[in-house]
């Protein structure tokens, strides 16, 4: 396949205004029928008309009613005497939907059909200018068999539908808002929904549909209730209503994604909607609740102003993303647990995203090239790009950032657009900001891929009474940028006393203090900012609420680390203050190559902060998580993940110790009375009693005790949810207690029926923590477990992905095993569904900072997978990436 390039970009020859097409549903062999109107681009060099198509049989094509003489070139069907005036295309062929295994196009799961065409799948549907820039009206007839497919249902407002014949039936769809081929959707099956009818604040009626199998629909509540609150949200914010009187949701069980936002028919992996309190944990509730939203928000961000190309895929993405993490937060409403949503996002930021921007497939926010885009749905586009659209928001500040959205809106809707585009919009609605003056330069995070290394180091001059801060940074090369400029990085910030008291910020030049929080922006690779009247030594306190997506050097003590975790007024610093000491002693552990031992001071910030009467649950329990091990391991030139687990271990083990007194009051003292409900307060104290609890079983399998063990399985068979229970569960298996064989045969005994708890079950188990090989020998007999199938991508995921990308200690040995087991399920896997394949592909971008024997056997394991001749493109692409 070959390398797409950003810059080689060209508008199509041809435009293609309205879609007229319909389906005769058949699993072995569906009939496609499109009817379009086409016009030639004469802004572009007169050429052929060239149409994408995939796996698909062709039986006619027309243009003008007549037939035409056409030729196939690998999978481009080309025209070379397509008509100068405006005319008809008709192209009749047929596809195989029970044969798709790689869910992307039109394909069969459960018995009934579902499609998924972002990035590229409507070429596995029909011939087609398959491309975003390519925006057309779509009316979708439906044809199919009544009993088996009761529902028919595809984008935009039901204009017909009835009866065929004796066994058939029809629907007839149409879709007002011109959309690009990857937002087409259809479905058609025996489901059910769960309805509502809301009248928006402009006073429109709307129908909202959830639907899924019969047996789920009472686990649509809280995805109906999310919907709900994302319409209620986008029109307070951003001033953005919901534009079509219908809007479907449909749950699906094979999925690659979480969810796609497909116009007004939204298509969901049943893990990403489906939840009740016996079932989902608070995590899958929350997830929920973001994934509902983010595909809402699409509507606006995505679907009413798309991408030109899929270069721009974090156009939408990470605005789409940046605007559900607002929502999340704003949901949560009180500031603590505002904090606390930040502190997941960016936790999630450095476990995927770090790793990613320093490895193999480093890229660019806006790729500059690929070959397949399915590689590049990725935390960088996504997340990082949200970060991106962070950035903006903290240099123009919230009304800002909402008067560009509206100029984004006046200028682009409807149009397919480019990241400049937005980038325009939010600076021509602020003149004179922090980012109108540096646009050029703060552009750079769209081109230049690799994380920025921020350094801090401050001097304090007691006669003057100033405070000067030097900000530095380094942008280190990544692949195909060896050399970067300075990026423009805004540094929320502010100062404290060693005893604690917020100090007043002034800079040099001004004549009164401008409050105690304040942004600095550093736009060269150095630059000092000297602070007057500053009375005492200061403390400071910077990247408040993480305001880069850096790596912050600030060479803090760990005296002054103490004073950020007991005062400071930004709670992201105060949890990251907790981080840097315990990343500290883990890291020192790991570069002296001897045993961590926990220091009494740091054991005493650890108590104080678990027993601190005022901070909030869910705070503490993050506070006392230590950091990731892929996080570690971003610190380290060299990276021996059995020496990163070693010393997170050890830690582990002494803090369950050290404070048992205070895990068994925690565990007490934050059991949850009343009915259950998924919010911030009930949720906080379940997680810390989950963490607590998990201390306790492991600090008894240390000293042989049994009474934790057995108080973990009697809550494990009395929850009356699944957050308590499967923390329970969670704490017996990763302390390898007894108990934890018995409880894990009950819940899958209980739970058999219900396939995303299976999941769960199975990913419990891959994410085991290691001991003595245990782990990864009961994953590879799991693959043999009834309930096991590649062919599910959450069953995939659940049992290979939980062991190769989420459990270093299991997967990296030093008898090359873990790597021997990807290579094999890698390949098997891509025979079945190369997007899936590819995303285990990833798990080898860091193999070259691997310490021996590591390294050698991961390198081995890759060009094993290399040297096969018939893998997708997809997993070629990341392999060759990683062998470069
Ligand atoms: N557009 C693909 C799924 C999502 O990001 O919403
Ligand atoms: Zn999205």
């Amino acid at each position: 396949a070959p390398l797409i390039r950003r810059e080689d970009y060209v508008a199509p020859a041809f435009w293609i205004r309205t879609v007229d097409i319909s389906f005769d549903l058949d699993p072995a062999k569906t009939l496609v029928i499109s009817k379009m109107k086409v016009e030639r681009n004469t802004a572009v060099p007169h050429g052929p008309l060239r149409l994408h198509g995939e796996e698909l049989q062709l039986l006619r094509v027309l243009i003008n009613g007549e037939s035409v003489s056409f030729r196939q070139e690998g999978h481009e069907l080309v025209i070379e005497a397509a008509p100068d005036a405006d005319f008809t295309l008709e192209v009749r062929n047929t596809c195989a939907p029970e044969k798709n295994t790689a869910l992307s196009g039109l394909y069969t799961s459960g018995g009934s059909f579902f499609t998924q065409c972002e990035a590229e799948g409507f070429r596995r549907i029909t011939y087609f200018l398959d491309r975003p820039d390519v925006m057309a009206v779509y009316t979708v007839t439906l044809r199919a068999d009544k009993t088996k497919y009761p529902v028919l249902l595809s984008n935009g407002n039901l204009a017909d539908s009835g009866e065929l014949d004796a066994t058939r039936h029809f629907a007839v769809w149409h879709d007002p808002f011109p959309k690009p081929s990857y937002l087409f959707a259809l479905v058609a099956g025996d489901l059910v929904a769960r309805e509502q009818r809301i009248t928006t604040r402009a006073g429109r009626d709307h129908l909202l549909q959830v639907f899924v199998r019969r047996g789920d629909l009472e686990k649509t509540e809280h995805a109906m209730n999310s919907l709900v609150a994302s319409i209620v949200w986008d029109e307070a914010r951003f001033k953005l209503p919901l534009d079509l009187e219908r809007f479907m949701i449909v749950g699906v069980s094979d999925f690659n994604m979480g969810a796609m936002e497909n116009k007004g028919l939204n298509i969901f992996n049943t893990s990403a909607l489906l939840a009740s309190p016996a079932t989902a944990t608070d995590a899958d509730f929350a997830r929920i609740e973001a994934i509902v939203a983010h595909e809402y928000f699409h509507n606006w961000t995505g679907n009413r102003v798309t991408c030109r190309d899929w270069f721009q895929l974090s156009l939408k993405e990470g605005l789409t993303v940046f605007r559900d993490q607002e929502f999340s937060m704003d949901m949560a409403a009180a500031p603590s647990a505002r904090a606390v949503c930040r502190i997941q996002d960016v936790r999630q930021l450095r476990a995927m995203q770090f790793p990613e921007d320093s490895g193999a497939m480093a890229h660019p926010v806006r790729p500059d090239s690929y070959v397949e885009i399915n590689n590049f749905y990725t935390a960088t586009v996504y997340d990082k790009g949200s970060e991106v659209v962070r950035m903006y928001q903290t240099l123009v500040g919230r009304a800002g950032f909402e008067a560009g959205m509206k100029l984004y809106f006046e200028r682009h809707d409807g149009q397919a657009v480019t990241c400049d585009d937005f980038a325009q919009a939010i600076a021509d609605a602020n003149p004179g900001s922090a980012l109108a003056t540096r646009l050029e330069a703060f552009k750079r995070w769209y081109s230049q891929a690799g994380t920025p290394h921020l350094k801090a180091r401050g001097t304090y001059d007691a006669t003057a009474q100033t405070y000067t801060l030097t900000l530095s940074q380094t942008n280190p090369p990544s692949p195909g940028q060896d050399s970067k400029l300075a990026q423009v990085i805004p540094v929320a910030m502010g100062l404290l006393s060693h005893e604690g008291q917020v100090l007043p910020l002034q800079l040099q030049g001004e004549t009164e203090p401008a409050g105690t929080d304040r942004v600095l922006v550093l736009d060269q690779s150095a630059q000092s900012f000297v602070f007057v009247n500053v009375t005492a030594d200061p403390v400071p306190s910077l990247l408040r609420g993480f305001s880069a997506p850096v790596l912050l050097d600030d060479g803090l003590t760990d005296a002054e680390l103490l004073v950020l975790l007991k005062h400071d007024t930004d709670a992201f610093n105060r949890w990251e203050a907790g981080q840097r000491l315990s990343l500290n002693r883990i890291l020192a552990a790991v570069r002296s190559g001897k045993p961590l031992v926990l220091d009494g001071a740091y054991i005493e910030a650890m108590r104080s902060l678990l027993r601190h009467p005022q901070l909030d649950s869910a705070f503490k329990e993050l506070a006392l998580t230590l950091p990731g091990e892929a996080y570690i391991a971003e610190q380290l030139e060299v990276i021996d993940p059995q020496a990163i687990h070693a010393a997170v271990d050890a830690a582990q083990n002494q803090l369950a110790h050290a404070l048992r007194d205070d895990w068994v009051a925690a565990f007490e003292g934050n059991q949850v009375s009343g009915g259950y409900q998924p919010d911030p307060v009930q949720s906080g104290k379940r997680s810390l009693a989950n963490l607590a609890l998990a201390m306790l079983v492991l600090d008894a399998k240390r000293s042989g005790d049994t009474v934790w063990p057995g108080r973990a399985y009697q809550r494990f068979k009395d929850a009356g949810n699944m957050t308590d229970r499967l923390g329970a569960l969670s704490a017996l298996v990763n302390a390898h207690a007894e108990l934890a064989e018995p409880a894990l045969a009950r819940f899958h005994q209980q739970f058999k029926d219900e396939a995303l708890v299976v999941d769960k079950w199975f990913a419990l188990q891959g994410r085991a923590a290691e001991r003595d090989g245990k782990t990864f020998a009961r994953v590879r007999q799991l693959l043999q477990h009834p309930d096991f199938s590649l062919k599910n991508p959450n069953r995939a995921r659940s049992l290979i992905f939980s062991l190769c990308m989420f459990n270093p200690a299991a997967f990296h040995r030093t008898d090359a095993a873990g790597y021997v087991f990807w290579a094999d399920q890698l390949l098997a896997l891509d025979a079945i569904n190369p997007q899936i394949a590819g995303r285990l592909a990833r798990v080898m971008d860091r193999w070259t900072k691997l310490a021996e024997p590591y390294r050698s056997a991961a390198r081995e394991a890759i060009v094993r997978v290399a040297a096969k001749a018939e893998l997708s493109s997809d997993v070629r692409e990341i392999i060759e990436r990683a062998l470069a």
